[in-house]
């Protein structure tokens, strides 16, 4: 039984009473975080295996990052965009030459990053291809979960991300995730200026694509005249074990997003990167954000992504993620409730043999942070399984017996 100390309970209720309830999170009160470890009121030590939706790839607090951040809010921490600054240009260099674009668009949160994205891609839709004023069709997927405001959810196919909160953005069309004969169809449509879509799905429950649909999509597109525009706010940043999960299939979207794990989880951090035929149809004044491309993001980030590539969390993610998989597989044949592992990386996520309503997952949970392990169920019986990248390979077969004991504990 997962005890809840007074302490706890006072922040719960506090929570409770003053805040949104927008959000049913587990009954642990977070204090410290440090590398795959976070810390409870009362003291007590978890894995993190949420890394905040893959935010945290880092590892909690990295030292660099924080040194970056600490030395930057020292100095400068916003001008706005109506004056340059030391730190936005040189940050701007680095992503680009990163991830390969000509420019970045830089904002705060994924959302924003996927609405500029939609901006960019019906102005060039406009402006570059033709296409007749307000005609730009814009495709998504079902399944698709890329944040929470009117144009986001107006793409949504999960009732519980859109009920209650239209009228809705038209120019959208949705078709089945993982079906190029569906885009064929879609593409057919002249005014179609887009394909947004995730590399593999994360809220829909860690859904991985057919080997070759991602090449598929690429292939399409360019011939279709359709930007190819890849959501990997979530799948981003070394989380599948590659820098993004379109490289797994050598992939270059026309339209990047990135978000979360771009900073590390210190600070919101997001960004569009796209080539100029793109990029340069907005002009001055028709796009911004007051915190976008601020210098403590430009700092934070740079640092962020530098650590990716000093401490190699592509390949440590692809390694700890088949020792992962090959650990709840083995779990799988042993234990009824495991009725399938899958992801990418050390983003993964295990289904678990029951009704998608039944509090099972969720129970799961409770146990696993009894047992000092952090998850969390998403659609009711898929649990996400997505540590920080750092994690060593005896934390991951220590936190695999975690994830087996509590398993069979609720079997
Ligand atoms: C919540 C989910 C994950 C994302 C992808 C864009 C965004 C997200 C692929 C928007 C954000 C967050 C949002 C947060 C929980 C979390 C989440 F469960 F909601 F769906 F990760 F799967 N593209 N995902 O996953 O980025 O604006 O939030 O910075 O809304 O509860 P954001």
């Amino acid at each position: 039984m997962l005890t809840i100390h007074s302490t706890a309970q006072q922040f719960i209720d506090q929570e409770d009473r003053y805040g949104a309830h927008n959000y049913h999170p587990l009954p642990v009160v977070l204090q410290r975080g440090e590398g795959v470890h976070v810390w409870d009121v009362e003291g007590k030590r978890y894995f993190d295996f949420l890394s905040a939706y893959s935010a945290v790839n880092q590892g909690h607090c990295h030292p660099k990052i924080i040194q970056a951040l600490f030395d930057q809010a020292k100095n400068l921490t916003l001008t706005s965009r109506a004056f340059y600054n030391d730190q936005l240009g040189p940050y701007e260099e680095y992503v680009t030459r990163y991830f390969g674009y000509d420019k970045v668009l830089p904002v705060n949160s994924g959302v924003e990053a996927g609405e500029a994205a939609v901006k960019l891609c019906r102005r060039w839709g406009y402006d570059v291809k033709g296409i007749p004023a307000n005609q730009a069709k814009i495709i998504f997927v079902a399944g698709n979960f890329w944040g929470r405001t009117i144009a986001a959810i107006s793409s949504s196919t999960d009732p519980s991300s859109r009920v209650g909160f239209g009228p809705f953005l038209t120019g959208y069309e949705i078709i089945p995730y993982n079906d190029l004969a569906a885009l064929d169809v879609a593409l057919q449509d002249p005014h179609v200026a887009g394909f947004m879509l995730e590399p593999i799905q994360g809220e829909a429950g860690v859904v991985v694509p057919d080997e070759g649909y991602l090449r598929g999509v690429r292939e399409r597109c360019t011939r279709a005249n359709v930007l190819m525009i890849a959501d990997e706010v979530q799948t981003g940043i070394a989380r599948t074990g590659m820098r993004l999960a379109c490289d797994h299939e050598s992939v270059q979207p026309d339209i990047l997003i990135l978000g979360k794990a771009l900073s590390g989880g210190v600070f919101p951090v997001s960004a569009v990167l796209a080539n100029d035929e793109i990029m340069l149809t907005i002009k001055p004044g028709e796009h911004g954000s007051t915190f976008g491309g601020n210098p403590l993001a430009c700092a934070v980030a740079t640092a962020a992504l530098q650590v990716v590539i000093d401490e190699d969390l592509s390949d440590k993610a692809a390694r700890m993620g088949k020792i992962f998989r090959e650990r709840m597989n083995h779990l799988a044949d042993a234990n009824a409730l495991v009725k399938l592992v899958r992801g990418k990386g050390l983003l993964n996520a295990i289904v678990i043999n029951d009704d998608p309503d039944s509090s099972t997952a969720w129970n799961i949970c409770l146990k696993l942070a009894e047992n000092g392990l952090l998850a969390k169920p998403t659609h009711g019986n898929i649990i996400r399984f997505a540590p920080p990248l750092v994690i060593t390979e005896s934390e991951m077969n220590l936190c695999c017996d975690i994830i087996e004991r509590s398993l069979n504990t609720v079997a």
